[in-house]
C-alpha cells in the first residue's frame, strides 16, 4: 500500500520580518544601586506597604545587569534576531538631569555591543517606567519641564549609543503609565489625581516630540517610534449607556496618544470631555509632538470590556477586567485569547491611520504551568496567525517581539505572574527553556508557522 506524501503547508512571513523578544530594565536587571545609580519612582513604590501583591520589588529580579551575556546567548540560541529592552535612566543619568554617568551608559554600551557580536539587532526603548525619583519629586510627568528633561535624557543616550543602536522606542505605553500612576494608582508614582493625570498625559506625548527631535540629531541614521497599547476597546453589552462608554474610553485611553503623534490632533470627543481639566496645550506643541516617526510599536494582549461607571469623574467608564466572551479562553491575569483583536488594530491603523510601518512590541500571556505552557503555544500561534492575516490585507508589519523573553518582575503583581518563554528560578538563577521556547525556536527559523 503506497503512502501519500504528508504535506505541511506553512504560513510563512516576509523575508525580512524580525522575530524578536523583549523585556525592560527594572523588571529584569536587579542591581538598585549599583555603580551610582539612583533611586526611580519603582524602586520608591515597591516600598510602600501594601502595593506589591508578593511584598517584592525589582531589586534583585532577573540578576540580568550581571548575567546579561548568558542572557544574550540564550537569546542566540533561541534564533532570536532582535531583542527589545530599555534603559534605565536613573542608571545611565542619576538623578535624571546633567551628565550620562560612565559606569552606568557602559552597561548598555557592552549590552549592545554583545548582541550585535551575536547578530541581534538591539531595539532601544528610552522610557519604560522608572523614571528617577528625584524628578518626581519635581512633579515627575506633571511637570512641564519633563518633556525637555526627557529631551536631553534621549539625547544623551543617542550620542552614546547611536553609532552602534539604529532603532528606538521613545516611550512604552503611556496608556497605562499615565492611567495606572495618576488615575487608579496602581502603579508607580500611586497617584489618584485626575489633574494630573490631564496634565501628565499630555507632558508625555510633548516628551515623546522632543526625544525623537533630539534622537534625530544625535542617532543618525537611525529609525525611531514610539509603543503604545492600544487594546481594541468593546462595549461590555450592547445597551446605549455601555456603547457610549466605550467610545468615550477609546477617545481618552487610546486616541489621545495615536492621534498626535500620527495626525498631529487631539482627537475632539477627549478634549470635549477632558475640557474641565484646563490641560495646557499651547500653541505649538502639537508640531512638537507630531515629529515624523518611522515606525509604530505595538503592545497587544487582549480587548477592553468597558462600561459606563461613574467612579472616575468625566471618563465615566471604566473596564471591567473579570467579564469574558462566552466560552474565551484566558491566561492568568484573565485576559482573553481574542487573536482577531489584533487584526482590528493593524487594519484600524492602515485604514484610519494611513498605515505605519508596525512592529507588534509585546505580546504574550501571564501562565502559572512553569515549564510546560501549551496554552501559551496556542495563544502566540493564534496570534500570529492574526498578524499574517493583517500582512496579507495590507498592514504593514515588519517585526514582532513576544513578552517576554524571560519571566520577570510584574509590576504590582511582583513574581506572581509569569509572562517568559524562558523559565526563571528566581532563588537560584537558573533559566530554563519552557515549551514555548522550544515552539518559538523553530518558528523563528522556519520564519512561519505549520
Ligand atoms: O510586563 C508588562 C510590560 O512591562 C508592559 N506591557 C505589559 C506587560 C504585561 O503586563
Amino acid at each position: 500500500m503506497s503512502r501519500a506524501p504528508s504535506k505541511t503547508s506553512l504560513i510563512r512571513f516576509p523575508k525580512d520580518f524580525l522575530w524578536g523578544a523583549a523585556t525592560s530594565s527594572y523588571q529584569i536587571e536587579g542591581a538598585p544601586a549599583t555603580d551610582g545609580k539612583t533611586q526611580s519612582i519603582w524602586d520608591t513604590f515597591c516600598r510602600s506597604a501594601g502595593k506589591i501583591k508578593d511584598g517584592s520589588s525589582g531589586d534583585r529580579a532577573c540578576e540580568h545587569f550581571v548575567r546579561y551575556r548568558d542572557d544574550v546567548a540564550l537569546m542566540k540560541s533561541l534564533g532570536l534576531g532582535a531583542y527589545r529592552f530599555s534603559i534605565s535612566w536613573p542608571r545611565v543619568m542619576p538623578g535624571g538631569k546633567g551628565q550620562l554617568d560612565d559606569r552606568g551608559i557602559d552597561f548598555y554600551s557592552r549590552l549592545v555591543d554583545e548582541l550585535l557580536e551575536a547578530g541581534i539587532t538591539p531595539f532601544v526603548t528610552l522610557y519604560h517606567w522608572d523614571l528617577p525619583q528625584e524628578l518626581q519629586d519635581r512633579g515627575g510627568w506633571t511637570n512641564r519641564d519633563i518633556a525637555d528633561w526627557f529631551g536631553e535624557y534621549a539625547g544623551a543616550v543617542g550620542r552614546a549609543l547611536g553609532d552602534r543602536a539604529k532603532h528606538w522606542i521613545t516611550l512604552n505605553e503611556p496608556q497605562i503609565f499615565s492611567f495606572l500612576g495618576y488615575l487608579t494608582g496602581e502603579h508607580a508614582p500611586g497617584l489618584v489625581d485626575f489633574n494630573g493625570y490631564g496634565k501628565a498625559s499630555h507632558h508625555i506625548n510633548l516628551a515623546h516630540g522632543s526625544a525623537v527631535q533630539a534622537l534625530r540629531s544625535e542617532a543618525q541614521q537611525s529609525t525611531i517610534g514610539t509603543t503604545l497599547q492600544n487594546p481594541p476597546v468593546h462595549p461590555r453589552s450592547d445597551s446605549d449607556e455601555d456603547r457610549q462608554a466605550a467610545l468615550r474610553f477609546d477617545s481618552v485611553f487610546n486616541r489621545w496618544y495615536l492621534d498626535p503623534v500620527l495626525l498631529g490632533r487631539y482627537p475632539e470627543l477627549a478634549l470635549e470631555l477632558l475640557a474641565p481639566l484646563q490641560i495646557p496645550i499651547l500653541d505649538g506643541d502639537l508640531t512638537r509632538i507630531h515629529q515624523p516617526i518611522d515606525f509604530l510599536g505595538i503592545n497587544h494582549y487582549s480587548r477592553f470590556f468597558i462600561y459606563a461607571d461613574d467612579s472616575i469623574p468625566l471618563l465615566r467608564a471604566m473596564m471591567d477586567t473579570s467579564h469574558h466572551a462566552p466560552g474565551a479562553r484566558h491566561d492568568d491575569f484573565g485576559w482573553d485569547l481574542y487573536p482577531d483583536g489584533l487584526h482590528e488594530v493593524l487594519t484600524m491603523l492602515r485604514t484610519e491611520y494611513a498605515n505605519p510601518v508596525v512592529y507588534i512590541t509585546e505580546n504574550g500571556c501571564a501562565l502559572h504551568e512553569e515549564f510546560r505552557d501549551q496554552y501559551r503555544v496556542d495563544y502566540l500561534d493564534a496570534y500570529l496567525r492574526a498578524a499574517h492575516r493583517a500582512i496579507d490585507d495590507g498592514s504593514r508589519l515588519a517585526g514582532y517581539f513576544v513578552w517576554s523573553l524571560m519571566d520577570n518582575f510584574e509590576w504590582a503583581h511582583g513574581y506572581t505572574m509569569r509572562f517568559g518563554i524562558v523559565h526563571v528560578d528566581f532563588e537560584t538563577q537558573k533559566r530554563t527553556l519552557k515549551t514555548s521556547a522550544d515552539w518559538y525556536r523553530d518558528t523563528v527559523l522556519r520564519n512561519g508557522l505549520v
